[in-house]
This record gives C-alpha cells, structure tokens and sequence, in this order.
C-alpha cells in the first residue's frame, strides 16, 4: 500500500479549495492561535478489536480483507494513521493479539509511526488453554482458584504491555449476575476489590490502571462495576495509579455523560475514554454519529476541566475509540470516528470560555445556550484538515482510503474470507 505516493496528488487537487475554506473560518470566527498545534498534537489510540467487521449475536458478515493476525493489525492502524496522521496508538486485546515475539512488534508499530496505548485483558471470555471458567464472574468469583486465574492474566496482560512499550491497563469485567438473589453484592464488591489490589501491585511505577464500567450486559440484573460510582470507590481504595475510564456506551439512557466526565476530572480520577456512539445502549457505533452534540459537550467538559487544572490535553488522558462495526468497512469507520472525536475536540476549542463564565454569573442562560451552540455549529473541518496537512495526512482521508482502492488491495493480499480476532 503506498499511501505517500497518492496523497501528494490526493493533497495538491484539493489544496485551492481547502484554502478558501480555511481563510473563510479564520475570517469568520475567533480562532485562538494555538488550535493547529493542539489539533496536530492529539492522537487518537484504535482498537485492535475493530479491525475487523463486528459480529452481533446474530451474525457476522465479514467484508473481506480482514487482518489475519497482529501483524496485518498493525499494517492495517499504520494505513489509518498514514492517511490521518492522528491515528498514531493501537490498543490491544490479550489474548486476541497476544505474541511470543514483542520486540518484532513493538519494530514494527514503530515503523508505522505507531506506539502502543493501553492494554485489555479479557477475563469475560473462557480460552481454551484455561483451566476454569469465567461463567459466573472472574475477579468477583465466589471460588479463590477462579479468581487467582484472573488476577494472573492480568498481571500477565502488564508484563506483555511491559514489552510493547505501553504504559496503562484497561480492566473491564463482565462479573455480575442476571437474576436477583443471585449474588451477594456486598461480598462480589469486596471480592473484586481484592483482586485488583493484587493487579495493582504489579503495575508498574510509571503505569496507569483503568477501570472500566457498564450498566449492564451480557449480566442484566446487577453488573458488579456497573456505573462511575463503583468504578470510582474502587479506584478511590486502589491507589493513585488507579484511574476510571469512561466508554461512550456503557451508561443507562439519558445519562449526562458530561457531567460525569467534570465531575471525575475533577476528582483526579478520570483515566481516559472507550469513543462511540448509541442510541441504545452499548451500541459500539461511529463516534459521533448519534449524538455529535452531546460529544461536544463532553469535550467541552474535557478542555475546561483540563485547562483548570493545567493538564495537557494530548497527553494526561487515555484517548481511545472503541467502536466497531457489522454493516461498514472497519477501517472507514474508523477514519470516520477520529474526525468526529477531533471536530468535537475543536468546537470545545472555540468555546468563548470568558463570555461563557460571565453569562453564567449573569444567570443569563439564553446567552450560555448560544455560546456553546455558536461553536457547535461551527463546520471546523477545514480547522481539522488544515491540522492534517500540516502533520503530512491527507486532506480527505476517507476519500483518499477509496481513491487507492485499499480495501480491494487488502482482499488480494489477504482473502476474501479472512476473519480478524475479536468480538
Ligand atoms: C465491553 C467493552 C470493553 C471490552 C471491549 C471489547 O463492552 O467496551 O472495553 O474490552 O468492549
Ligand atoms: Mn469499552
Ligand atoms: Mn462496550
């Protein structure tokens, strides 16, 4: 695939246009000066679990072209990221992309510009080299063989991420129960807190473990770290490495999310973020595709709260999509949820945080709406694309992906039937 080759063409037929659209903005809006840089310094980590078409429990229909083992993984976030350029971190699953070799990996993810953000371990699975099962909760387990099984997975998912250069642990856990009586949530809770302190103990100094929580699913009555609260009370005992970590999918309908997010941020206890979208619930669809507003507004939350207390944007939280997909190409997807995380990222920019301050102390709530709807309804495209060019991407990505005709050029290489690990 030779992405540097097209994108200079791909680049020069559209400069003129970009041009115009990028004076009108400037001429049009207050654009603060150092928006190119805070744009170019964001990258967005993909998940090696979205490589490939999603499954439902109904399906999957595979679109052919699909990586085929770590290594095409890779290949297939260094496409993404030569044609954004702000696609620069892969996210692993252990054991779906465990390897035996991590130095050739972590040369190769190093050839594509890529480095490795955090790491999943998978306790809500059973493999089949696994001597117990997880069916009834891994970390939380009533059995203390069970959940010493888990812990040493874990502990094993850091030593992996040791290797690969990565810095951070995800721990998300199916452990609940689906029927009331089922489980005594005071000894599940105490349970899983325990064996965390045991993963805990194996980070290391510089690293960062994330909690992760969902309301609900595959359990459906009671999830054991189902919402930010019990994410949080349990980081709160772990330590101050120990951060929770928000995905987009994972609350109950009409949850204000961005209140969420202000409120851990500022509790220092924020991690980072698992982007996408729903309409219903855990829905893994593209970032931004449902509720673009409501995206701002966490990043609005996101830039305000950073800003307060003087955090780097690009750098002190884990950015993450977890996404994927039955119906789209993957890797188009993909392209289309990082410019959606990155346009939210730049209205939050535009906000007009003094006017914004003053309008609250003024109760005046009509002129707060609008102020925040004046940067939403800003097209920053051209503020996105302009931050492209300057890293060497292409000005349009996705089109770029079609012009080259990458997907059929994978199904060559790689067959129409090829099947990437994952959900
Ligand atoms: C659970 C989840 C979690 C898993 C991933 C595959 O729904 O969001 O992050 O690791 O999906
Ligand atoms: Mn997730
Ligand atoms: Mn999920």
């Amino acid at each position: 695939m030779f992405v540097g080759e097209k994108l200079h063409d791909h680049n020069a037929l559209r400069l003129a246009a970009h041009e115009r659209r990028y004076a009108f903005i400037q001429s049009e809006v207050a654009i603060p000066s150092d928006i190119i840089t805070k744009l170019k310094d964001f990258q967005i980590a993909i998940p090696s679990w979205a490589l490939g078409t999603g499954g439902t429990r109904f399906g999957r229909f595979s679109g052919g072209g699909e990586p085929r083992n770590l290594e095409e993984k890779i290949a297939d976030v260094g496409l993404l990221h030569a044609l954004n350029q702000t696609s620069g971190a892969i996210s692993l699953h252990i054991p779906w992309d465990s390897t035996t070799n991590p130095a050739a990996i972590k040369a190769l993810a190093a050839q594509h510009g890529l480095a490795f953000d955090a790491v999943n371990s998978n306790t809500f699975q059973d493999q089949a080299n696994q001597a117990l099962s997880y069916k009834f909760g891994s970390l939380q387990h009533v059995d203390a063989a069970v959940r010493k099984q888990a812990v040493q997975h874990n502990i094993e998912v850091i030593q992996q991420g040791i290797e690969l250069g990565s810095k951070s642990l995800t721990v998300w856990l199916s452990d609940g129960s689906c029927f009331p009586g089922q489980l005594n949530f005071r000894k599940a809770y105490e349970r899983t807190v325990d064996s965390l302190k045991e993963i805990y103990a194996a980070l290391p100094s510089d690293w960062k473990l994330f909690l992760e929580y969902k309301a609900y699913e595959p359990n459906f009555y009671s999830t054991t770290v189902g919402d930010w609260g019990q994410s949080y009370s349990m980081v709160n005992k772990l330590g101050e490495k120990a951060y929770t970590l928000v995905d987009l999918g994972h609350h109950l309908p009409n949850a204000n999310i961005e209140q969420i997010v202000s409120l851990l941020l500022m509790e220092g206890k924020l991690g980072g973020f698992h982007f996408n979208d729903s309409k219903y619930g855990d829905d893994d669809l593209t970032a931004g595709s449902i509720k673009p507003y409501q995206l701002f507004l966490i990043f609005n939350e996101l830039v305000d709260g950073m800003d307060a207390k003087g955090m780097n944007h690009a750098q002190d939280l884990g950015w993450m999509i977890d996404a994927s997909h039955n119906v789209k190409d993957p890797l188009e997807d993909l392209l289309q949820s990082v410019e959606a995380i990155q346009m939210a990222y730049a209205q939050a920019l535009l906000v007009d945080r003094a006017a914004l301050e003053a309008a609250r102390n003024a109760n005046d709530v009509v002129a707060c709406q609008e102020i925040l709807q004046t940067a939403f309804r800003t097209d920053v495209r051209s503020l996105v694309a302009q931050a492209r060019l300057e890293l060497g991407g292409a000005l349009d990505p996705l089109a770029l992906f079609r012009e080259l005709g990458i997907r059929n050029q994978l199904i060559q290489q790689r067959g129409a039937k090829t099947q990437a690990t994952g959900l």
